[in-house]
């Protein structure tokens, strides 16, 4: 195993001070029942640990570092707008920039409002919704993550349409009861709930590709569908782009599928690591935002200079070099080829499941296009899977239900080496028994 001596330490004494000495929960490792890693500092496609470790990254702070940690250009933007004040709590030109650059890429976008996290651009988005259409409720899928906001923070119940539980402590059962939830990749699920009540349901909120239950891809169709559905009830259609926006392609899930959502939100790359996130969508709903309209919103350091100024400088990069989504895709295939040969190889039970640069390797012997079907995953396998790649050098998510994010700067030894790791892993999942 990599020296954790330093991480234990530090880890110890964060837990007396921060629940479970992290400040996002996933950090905690407690998926993987080891030590989190405390980080030192990171550069291009790798991570450093307090104990000098080096790790080939595939986390990239959970999608944001596209372009590599501490990417010249945009460290040199951060630090040009620190020196000039880092927050003034009034309008900028950047941020008019930044509206602008997403408004041109993102196809459901007339308006942007910027925020500071993609759980305050979700919150906001369906309050916008509910604010133009009037109505109460709100579809999820069951599997997909939207931030931690009350309303979102719901689970089926034993009924599809009725027994909408919530999926935290502290979320009022008022909550849970407006937002329904359907199953990923299931028209007929939706079509029910349509059926039911789709002339009060103000909004159905979908990540395009969901990236929190793994990546599970959306089945031939059932974009169009739901934009279909939605629309024949009045309904707002969001997509969530907090993880696809400018990943897929330089416009998103949106464009890379062909669908036009009304709204969308972004977070993560648009903020090039920095807390930016944003919603926009048509005119007619963004203009019920506050102060154009009665949907209050706001935030102090909403558009941010110094996060504005990293989410300006990573998004030029993207847009004058869009051949880096064709890089990506192709690294990610390479990998996702690596996988499938080494779970052929080794008889391991194991699928996988790609879009582009974002990956999941889930251990079922089943095909994975549902909620339902990455339940069936064997945790404590892909737990022993995690150390091995960990102790390897190779930093992917420490949970199964997470994505593998390929970036810019992940070279080609880079990937020899994790294709080396996944060998070695496998190889040994399989001498050791499954
Ligand atoms: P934040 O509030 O964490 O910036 O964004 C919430 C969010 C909204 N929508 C989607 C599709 C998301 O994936 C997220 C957050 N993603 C997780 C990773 N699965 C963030 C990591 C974490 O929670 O620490």
């Amino acid at each position: 195993m990599l020296k954790d001596t330093k991480s234990k330490e530090i880890f110890e004494h964060a837990c007396e001070v921060m629940p479970g000495g992290v400040n996002s929960p996933v950090r905690a490792y407690r998926a993987v029942g080891l030590t989190p890693r405390f980080i030192d500092h990171a550069r291009g496609s790798k991570i450093y640990d307090v104990d000098g470790n080096e790790y080939i990254d595939y986390i990239g702070s959970w999608g944001p570092m596209i372009l590599g940690h501490a990417r010249r250009e945009v460290v040199d933007a951060v630090c040009r707008a620190a020196e000039r004040g880092t927050s003034y709590g009034a309008p900028t030109l950047a941020e008019v920039e930044l509206a602008e650059m997403i408004i041109e890429a993102v196809p459901c976008a007339d308006m942007v409002r910027l925020v500071n996290s993609g759980t305050e651009a979700v919150m906001s988005a369906v309050r916008a919704a509910r604010g133009y259409t009037g109505r109460e409720l709100i579809v999820k899928f069951e599997g997909c993550y939207h931030g931690h906001s009350d309303g979102l923070l719901v689970k089926a119940g034993s009924g599809l349409l009725t027994e909408n539980v919530p999926d935290s402590a502290g979320v009022p059962a008022a909550f849970a009861a407006s937002t329904l939830t359907a199953n990923y990749n299931d028209e007929d699920s939706v079509r029910d709930i349509f059926e039911a009540c789709g002339n009060k349901i103000a909004a159905l909120i979908v990540e395009p590709v969901a990236a929190n239950m793994g990546v599970v891809p959306p089945k031939l169709g059932f974009l169009q569908f739901l934009r279909k559905i939605t629309r024949d009830y009045g309904t707002v259609l969001i997509f969530d782009e907090v993880i696809t926006g400018f990943r897929l392609s330089y416009g998103g899930a949106s464009q890379y599928y062909g669908v036009t959502p009304d709204m969308a939100t972004l977070g993560k790359i648009i903020g090039g690591g920095m807390p930016l996130a944003a919603y926009c969508g048509k005119k007619e709903i963004m203009s019920m935002v506050s102060p154009t309209g009665p949907v209050y919103q706001a935030g102090t350091l909403s558009g941010n200079p110094a996060a504005v100024a990293a989410g300006l400088a990573t998004l030029k990069l993207l847009k004058a070099n869009p051949s880096v989504y064709a890089a990506i895709d192709q690294k990610g295939a390479g990998l996702a080829d690596a996988l499938t040969t080494a779970i052929e190889k080794y008889h391991i039970p194991a699928t996988l499941n790609r879009v582009g640069s974002l990956l999941s390797v889930f251990f079922t012997d089943q095909t994975v296009e549902t909620y339902a079907d990455v339940t069936t995953t064997d945790l404590e396998l892909f737990k022993r899977y995690f150390a091995k790649m960990l102790d390897q050098g190779i930093y992917i998510a420490p949970s199964q239900f997470e994505a593998v994010f390929v970036g810019a700067e992940h070279s080609d030894a880079d990937l020899a080496a994790t294709k080396k790791a996944i060998n070695k892993a496998m190889m040994e999942l399989s001498a050791e028994g499954l």
